[in-house]
């Protein structure tokens, strides 16, 4: 393997997409979707309410101003976000112990003792970035809502997670269109805390670097069906994974039937990343489809045989003793 020299990247036949090199470089991946903010989402609950939008603005600059390695600022919460939060921490809490995977539950656990995880209290983004550090070597860093795929993959690569520090509006605790604190808090966070769990997500991440829209595209709907609605088999029986699953009460309990389902709608099927790439989704409603995965390890060693097979003029490595991406030649 030899080392791709600056002027062989920049011949015609080479070009790629630009991608961060080193973990500063995530400073520049912050380019927003406007597809669900509530300045311009009809649909978004807090249309209507300027308040809302001002607030949210606000919480928003802190993720504007961020740079990699200052401390993540802390926000004050006010009362009525405060009861957003406890009425959907109180509710998914309640189901996770039927409904969650076991290595959620566990993190979760962890959190409650160590990272202000409670029901009158929404934790705080620096201090959760710490704990998942211990853990996984995952960190968090603020952002303003939903980023390009581009962008929120490539952080991926470097265990840099984007998190949204505002909360859904007071009108549907239940459902939000676009990322919210509980969202990530509660669906993403406890997972990253797992060690698998966490390599299955930067391997994401690192397939992402550099490749094509098309590679893209295919990777965020992988993504899509494993960490936001992948479904695991724990003893026999189907438990959620996904954060998109285990944020949302009514996606939730629908999981919970398909062990004993004997209907075929939804559909769930074996994962298998050549399919899980090219499913079409469902992000306005619940997913007409699951894929479940036998072990986390087994859905990392399947994904990291469909990594291989995308084709780019170089193969990334990652050295975590300077948080940088190595570049090697393929040929
Ligand atoms: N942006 N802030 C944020 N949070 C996400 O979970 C997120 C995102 N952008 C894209 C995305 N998730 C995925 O749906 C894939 O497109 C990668
Ligand atoms: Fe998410």
């Amino acid at each position: 393997i030899k080392r791709v020299s600056e002027d062989v990247r920049s011949t015609k036949e080479d070009k790629f997409y630009w991608f961060p090199r080193k973990i500063s470089e995530l400073d520049k991946c912050h380019h927003l979707v406007t597809k669900f903010d509530p300045d311009l989402d009809l649909d978004h609950p807090g249309f209507s309410d300027q308040a809302y939008r001002q607030r949210r603005k606000m919480i928003a600059e802190i993720a504007f101003h961020y740079k990699y390695g200052e401390p993540i600022p802390r926000v004050e919460y006010r009362a009525e976000e405060i009861a957003t939060w406890r009425e959907v921490y109180t509710t998914l809490k309640s189901l996770y112990p039927t409904h969650a995977c076991k290595e959620h539950l566990e993190a979760f656990h962890l959190l409650e003792r160590f990272c202000g995880y409670s029901e009158n209290n929404i934790p705080q983004l620096e201090d959760v970035s710490c704990f998942l550090k211990e853990r996984t070597g995952f960190q968090l860093r603020p952002v303003a809502g939903l980023l390009s795929a581009r962008d929120f993959l490539s952080s991926l690569a470097f265990r840099v997670f984007q998190c949204t520090q505002y909360i859904r509006h007071a009108s549907s605790p239940m459902h939000s269109p676009e990322p919210d604190c509980c969202h990530e808090l509660l669906g993403h966070v406890p997972m990253l805390a797992d060690k698998t769990f966490a390599q299955f997500s930067q391997d994401i991440g690192l397939a992402s670097l550099g490749a094509t829209e098309e590679e893209i595209e295919k990777l965020a709907t992988l993504y899509w069906f494993t960490v936001e609605f992948g479904l695991c088999k724990q003893n026999g029986i189907i438990k959620a994974y996904g954060a998109g699953l285990l944020s949302s009460y009514g996606e939730l309990i629908v999981t919970n039937l398909l062990s004993h389902s004997l209907s075929d709608e939804p559909e769930v099927r074996n994962f298998d990343p050549d399919a899980a790439a090219v499913q079409p989704y469902q992000d306005q409603n619940y997913q007409p489809v699951y894929f479940v995965s036998e072990s986390f390890n087994d859905a990392k060693d399947k994904l990291r045989s469909y990594a291989a097979r995308i084709k780019r003029p170089f193969s990334v490595k990652y050295d975590p003793y300077t948080h940088s991406i190595e570049l090697l030649d393929s040929s």
